[in-house]
């Protein structure tokens, strides 16, 4: 496998389910602005979206889309348990949040905070309703859980880890909401998350 990425983007949750799962790949770094890979190839060619992640299996398909390759990953080790088996019921709830995150905490929150595409009116719904609306239900679901979905960690809390990293850097005061910050801060200690979120914070800072 071959995982394409941009330093601390939301691919960073691919890379945390690989080496939880001890599974190896190879990682390309993507320039996103150029649409060129660390070896000047064109990323186009790879994925015409020019969006990272996209994960080039062993066979030669390429996956594309963070909630589908992440359940890739997690399905070519189940006993790794990132994910449910599919038909369990709980296979659903891990879908749920995976959609919940890249659609309404990603795309309608990081998204439009981050780019400067978008207008300021926007970025002010942004901040002061969606993003509130969004972290009040995660905390109010992890309240007395310790992860997402079921009793162990799973892609879609790979994906929450990655999502939360981006407060900072957004202006977010992320204390606001306890339990979230103490949730991160636990997730950070996890080894493959350290592993993952520490090469990519030096090649973010090389970059
Ligand atoms: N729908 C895609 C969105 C991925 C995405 O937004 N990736 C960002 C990095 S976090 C990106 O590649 N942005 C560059 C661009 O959109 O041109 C997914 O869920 O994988």
């Amino acid at each position: 496998m071959d995982l394409y990425f941009a330093p601390l983007s939301c691919s960073l949750a691919t890379r945390i389910a690989l080496y939880e799962s001890g599974q190896s790949a190879g990682f390309h770094q993507v320039t996103l602005s150029t649409k060129r890979t660390a070896s000047g190839a064109d990323y186009l060619a790879i994925n015409p979206k020019g969006q990272v992640p996209a994960l080039v299996c062993d066979d030669g398909e390429i996956l594309t889309e963070g909630s589908a390759v992440l359940q890739y990953v997690a399905d070519r080790a189940p006993d790794s348990g990132l994910a449910p088996p599919a038909g369990a019921f709980d296979r659903y709830r891990l879908q749920q949040w995976l959609n919940y995150i890249a659609a309404e905490v990603h795309k309608q929150v990081f998204y439009t905070l981050f780019s400067p595409a978008v207008p300021a009116e926007a970025k002010t719904f942004a901040r002061e309703v969606a993003l509130p609306a969004r972290f009040d239900h995660l905390s109010a679901h992890l309240k007395d859980r310790a992860y997402l979905v079921g009793d162990h960690f799973t892609v879609a809390d790979a994906y929450l880890v990655t999502a939360l990293n981006w407060t900072a850097p957004a202006g977010v005061d992320l204390k606001r909401w306890p339990v979230l910050a103490d949730w991160h801060a636990v997730q950070l200690k996890r080894p493959a998350v350290a592993r993952a979120v520490g090469e990519e914070f030096a090649l973010r800072a090389a970059a």
